[in-house]
């Protein structure tokens, strides 16, 4: 095992790598900007470097500065959490260079999976199921009419270095393309620096599925099962959950043979997730792959009993996976995860400012997953997501319960949170029923605008 680590992160993400840290007897090296000087991942590891100014690009994402604070503390690796550098295949290659363990994939494979058109193509010769589309990029309107006739309307573009619902654009009729592939270009080109698109068949309100992995270095790959991450709104999970109602055991059990298959072919390494969409007719059909820790890996934690984080440091170090997991993985039971945002809960502005009050829940299968705290600060220049509240039950109706009280109990004052929004979509029938997809939050969002307005205005 490493002696010394860096977290290349923040939040509670930072805080959860420092404790992953902790428990296997690894010296800790938090970095933080000039914003996060009070942050508890500075509090809790043994040691901590500033590397810059308050905005990311100045500190977080500062390539030279991490490097400069992982030579410095003299570290052996460095994990990277999520977001910030983690998918950044120069960084990775920096870190190569510096004799500095990179937790994660090697580079060439962050660089593949980054290029989504690239992914597809890899993933379809391994024989995972993958939608109709385009082979390779389209250059131009024209070659992306000819495709669009074969495929069948309505298609989506996509673009290559995109994810995450950026450069996108859903295409119903052939009259509509070349506005629609000069749009999306343009996007792509401004928000990654490559305007180059490829195309799929557009699912109507697909379930999003995916599945958690884990390589070691010595070939051998486990397939951790899935999770249910419909519930989002604009490309931002809000609530995941393990197993997914959609999935059978023999769907698991072929999709997670196939993809360790894959994997092994690829030279996947460390922990990966493959996300899928599911069509009406039940059947998955591959996206693309994130080669980092996700920020619901807890709720795959919570049912398979298996440390990620520390079995993605164990990997980094050379460990092989029959060391790591137990002889059977396993589901036990259900878990759902709420991301707790400081935001406002219909508005989704961000909520920024001092914490006043702060009660975290507890008990039997209740999880927090939080670098926050009483008078604690939320800084205007990250993300939103302030804390990860995880239950774990026997079945799905006790997560639920579980769900429903600790949300009860979860007080955040002086900033707006999404706890109440929570505790809402937690009373919707359909989402108790488990009957939901992609489309789910837009219509609850738009059923609870409607009725707040009939309560203004009685008839
Ligand atoms: C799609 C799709 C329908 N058909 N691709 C959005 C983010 C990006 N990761 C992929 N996304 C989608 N790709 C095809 N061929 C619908 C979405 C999509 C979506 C996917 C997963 C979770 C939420 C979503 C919300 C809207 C659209």
């Amino acid at each position: 095992m490493f002696r010394k680590v860096l977290v290349a992160n923040r939040g509670e993400i930072a805080m959860r790598i420092l404790n992953a840290c902790r428990e296997l007897g690894v010296r800790t090296v938090a970095v933080y900007s000039e914003a996060d000087r009070n942050a508890l991942h500075v509090r809790f590891a043994d040691e901590a470097i500033c590397i810059g100014p308050p905005r990311a690009a100045d500190s977080y994402l500062n390539v030279p500065a991490v490097i400069s604070a992982a030579e410095i503390a003299d570290v052996e690796a460095i994990h990277p959490g999520y977001g910030l550098l983690s998918e950044n295949a120069n960084f990775a290659e920096v870190c190569r260079a510096s004799n500095i363990k990179f937790i994660g994939p090697p580079p060439e494979i962050t660089r593949l999976m980054g290029e989504k058109e690239k992914a597809r193509q890899a993933m379809k010769k391994a024989k995972v199921p993958i939608l109709p589309g385009s082979d390779g990029v389209l250059m131009t309107a024209e070659e992306a009419l000819e495709r669009g006739q074969k495929v069948g309307y309505p298609v989506i573009l996509k673009a290559k270095a995109g994810g995450g619902g950026r450069g996108m654009r859903i295409v119903r009729e052939p009259e509509d393309l070349p506005n629609l592939f000069h749009a999306a270009f343009t996007e792509a080109a401004n928000a990654f620096g490559n305007g180059e698109l490829y195309m799929e068949k557009f699912i109507e309100n697909p379930r999003h599925i995916e599945f958690q992995v884990l390589a070691d270095e010595h070939g051998n790959v486990a397939s951790l099962f899935e999770r249910e991450c419909s519930i989002q709104r604009r490309h931002q999970k809000l609530i995941e959950e393990a197993p997914s109602l959609q999935v059978t055991p023999k769907l698991r059990e072929e999709l997670g043979r196939m993809l360790c298959h894959c994997m092994r072919e690829i030279g996947y390494q460390n922990a990966g997730t493959v996300e899928f969409l599911m069509d009406a007719k039940h059947q998955l059909y591959f996206i693309e792959m994130n080669t980092r820790i996700q920020v619901e890996h807890p709720v795959t934690e919570a049912v398979t009993g298996v440390d990620i984080v520390k079995a993605q440091l164990r990997i980094a170090s050379g460990e092989k996976l029959d060391a790591i997991l137990p002889p059977k993985l396993e589901m036990r039971g259900h878990s759902i995860e709420c991301r707790i945002n400081a935001e406002h809960p219909q508005k989704f502005t961000p909520s920024a400012g001092q914490i006043t009050a702060f009660n975290v829940p507890g008990g039997n299968g209740v999880r927090v997953d939080t670098a926050q705290y009483a008078e604690g600060v939320i800084p205007p220049y990250y993300d939103s997501l302030i804390a990860k509240l995880i239950t774990h039950g026997v079945d799905r109706a006790e997560a639920i319960a579980k769900m429903e009280r600790a949300l009860g109990q979860f007080i955040v004052q002086g900033i707006e949170t999404s706890i109440s929004l929570h505790q809402a979509i937690f009373q919707d029938a359909d989402f108790r029923a488990g009957e939901f997809d992609t489309g789910f939050m837009e219509r609850f969002l738009a059923a609870q605008a409607e009725r707040a307005e009939a309560e203004k205005q009685p008839a």
